[in-house]
């Protein structure tokens, strides 16, 4: 309850702030675009993680208003680098279950970018597998919303969830975000890589792309590249960095 109540105070202030971490395409080696990943920095605290503070926002509703302001925060940060002529990359957010319950959620981020000028084409969405358990044929209509507005949608932690796979034919999505934990052993653990095999046969039969989180060593690197899976993300290329060092990574890996 206590870090509920420190939470819902640090809501709308800034002690809550992004970071970035880099997604590369793993053939070319190059920066795709960037995943925003909320921090929490409370003056007694210091800094939470989210796995921490995520959990307890989702729990207690808090979600809803703390995912509205990292959204806001993104566009924010976007129309700042427009405005600075810093080249941009595409951003993806986190979207929570509770977040995606709401029906006017993708007019909610049209609405926010247009009132700062920015093209939804430099906003991806990650969402969860519960949040489209949730209710199937509203998920499939928002999420054709959001990319008939020019973002796309990724369906994240792949793998962690639910083994019925059959949804995923329905589910209009752009790529899966493999789950760190099939990355973790992949070059030493046969069976974690056929696991990953499989997820991208399956997403290749399907034409979705596929992207590899907690990539940290160079081996499962070499692994998922000769694999033939198109994106990674992870330690090994950048840790999640605060805004300022955008600029930086993208000149170096852009
Ligand atoms: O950033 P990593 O440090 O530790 O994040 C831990 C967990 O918190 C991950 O599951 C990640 O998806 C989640 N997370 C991080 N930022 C956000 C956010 O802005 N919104 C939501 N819903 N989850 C987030
Ligand atoms: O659930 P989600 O995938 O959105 O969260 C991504 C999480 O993974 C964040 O907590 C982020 O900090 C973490 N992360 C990113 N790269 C690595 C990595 O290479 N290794 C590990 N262990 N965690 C990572
Ligand atoms: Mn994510
Ligand atoms: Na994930």
């Amino acid at each position: 309850v206590a870090i509920e109540q420190a939470l819902r105070r640090a809501i709308g202030s800034e002690q809550i702030y992004l970071e970035f971490q880099p997604l590369v395409d793993l053939q070319s080696g190059r920066l795709t675009s960037f995943e925003a990943l909320a921090r929490w920095r409370h003056p007694e605290l210091g800094v939470v993680s989210p796995g921490r503070f995520i959990p307890v926002a989702e729990k207690s509703g808090l979600i809803v208003p703390l995912g509205e302001q990292i959204l806001r925060m993104v566009i924010e940060q976007l129309a700042e680098w427009q405005r600075a002529s810093v080249p941009l990359a595409p951003v993806a957010v986190n979207v929570a279950p509770l977040q995606f319950e709401r029906a006017d959620f993708p007019a909610r981020c049209h609405e926010l970018a247009s009132q700062h000028g920015l093209d939804p084409k430099w906003l991806s969405f990650e969402v969860t597998e519960s949040a489209w358990l949730q209710n199937s044929t509203r998920s499939v209509a928002m999420i054709d919303t959001l990319r008939q507005a020019g973002s796309k949608v990724y369906l994240d932690d792949f793998g962690t969830g639910f083994s019925n796979l059959s949804y995923l034919k329905h589910l209009p999505i752009d790529a899966v975000k493999i789950d760190q934990a099939f990355v973790r052993n992949i070059s030493v653990d046969p069976s974690d890589a056929a696991i990953v095999r499989g997820v991208l046969a399956m997403a290749k039969q399907l034409g979705i792309d596929t992207i590899a989180e907690g990539i940290e060593t160079a081996e499962q690197l070499d692994c998922l590249r000769e694999m033939g899976c198109h994106r990674g993300q992870g330690y090994y290329f950048s840790k999640p960095v605060p805004a300022n060092q955008c600029r930086a990574l993208l000149e170096q890996m852009g």
